[in-house]
């Protein structure tokens, strides 16, 4: 069985997000480097033939490049996460989480929680929230997005991409495959 989750990767971004981090007095244990990612839904555990059909599932999803400013911090208490997230963001942020979700949940996958709230966690078992100013200002460009597998090791938690999609606009073209497919199937 494998822990999975969709996510956009931060990768270029997350270099300055640890040296904002870092020179802070953020509460809580640093989540490392290589771990930050921006979770689009969370799926739990999946034996090896429901994770092949989530990826064929999503094959066809569709979102175009996502431009996300991360400009405000904030806390979950339960789960004692300190994070930076967009004050705003754009609507088809929402709609990629909530189809994610969706073929999640058409597999029986999921956690059932309904609501989404972009943020990327840049520390865990932090006991209070940060207390930021001036507020952050760091911009997301995100053009892929990654099914991810959660591996615990003796070292920590490490996440590997199992599969990733390009965010992307429609094209004309790809308009007129998809639409010659659905005429015949
Ligand atoms: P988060 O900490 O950024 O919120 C892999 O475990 C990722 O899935 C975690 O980074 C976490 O994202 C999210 N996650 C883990 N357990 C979860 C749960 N029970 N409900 C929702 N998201 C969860």
């Amino acid at each position: 069985m494998a822990k999975l989750f969709f996510a956009l990767p931060v990768k270029e971004l997350a270099p300055e997000l640890i040296a904002w981090r870092d020179q802070l007095p953020w509460p809580g244990q640093p989540v490392p480097q290589a771990n930050l990612h921006l979770t689009l839904a969370f799926l739990g555990e999946a034996d090896e033939l429901t994770t092949r059909r989530l990826i064929a599932a999503v094959e066809r999803q569709h979102c175009p490049p996502l431009s996300i400013r991360l400009d405000e911090t904030g806390w979950f208490s339960r789960a004692k996460a300190a994070w930076i997230g967009p004050k705003e963001w754009p609507n088809e942020l929402t709609v990629l989480a909530k189809a994610l979700r969706r073929h999640g949940e058409k597999l029986r996958l999921g956690n059932g929680e309904q609501g989404y709230r972009p943020h990327v966690t840049l520390s865990r078992k932090a006991g209070e929230a940060p207390a930021i100013l001036p507020a952050p200002n760091f911009l997301l460009q995100a053009d892929e997005f990654c099914l991810y597998q959660s591996i615990s090791t003796p070292d920590g938690v490490r996440y590997e991409p199992l599969a990733c999609w390009p965010l992307r606009a429609r094209s004309k073209e790809g308009l007129d495959n998809e639409d010659q497919r659905r005429a015949n199937p």
